[in-house]
């Protein structure tokens, strides 16, 4: 085969088959600031701490009683209860995501299956004073007990 022949089966490139598209730098800008304030709120939003907490109400017998919402995360996440005295944990779920269909509590070696739109109670003995998290299936979604 030719040389002439050889270079006509090869595709012609009448154009490069990339070419950078000049953007003004404010915009480069813009999108860059976008990201980094994206990732901070990421950040926040897995690590960091959200509100002061919210204090279980005291019942009969000093069984502490709280309704924790979960739909997306868990409403409150953070729940003040008294050292030395047991605490009831209603949740219910509204979420539909299979994420949240389980909830792990690692310091009392507890875990709970939480139907769609129902209500599930969990007892957990009286504990010391600290903080005991608990969370979803994937460790995604996070709450804590806060024992003082
Ligand atoms: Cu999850």
């Amino acid at each position: 085969m030719t040389l002439p022949a050889l270079m006509s089966l090869l595709p012609t490139v009448a154009e490069p088959l990339w070419r950078s598209i000049e953007q003004p730098v404010l915009l480069k800008l813009l999108v860059v600031g976008a990201g980094v304030a994206l990732i901070i709120w990421e950040l926040w939003w897995f690590l960091g701490r959200h509100g002061g907490g919210v204090a279980a109400r005291e019942g009969e017998h000093g069984l502490q009683e709280i309704t924790i919402t979960v739909d997306g995360g868990y409403a409150p996440s953070r729940i003040r209860v008294k050292a030395g005295q047991p605490v009831r944990l209603t949740f219910h779920r509204i979420d539909p995501s299979g994420c949240v269909a389980k909830v792990i509590f690692p310091d009392f070696h507890k875990s709970l299956d939480l139907p769609l739109d129902a209500t599930t109670t969990v007892d957990l003995p009286a504990k010391a004073a600290g903080t005991y998290p608990f969370h979803c299936g994937m460790n995604m979604v996070r709450g804590s007990l806060e024992v003082e």
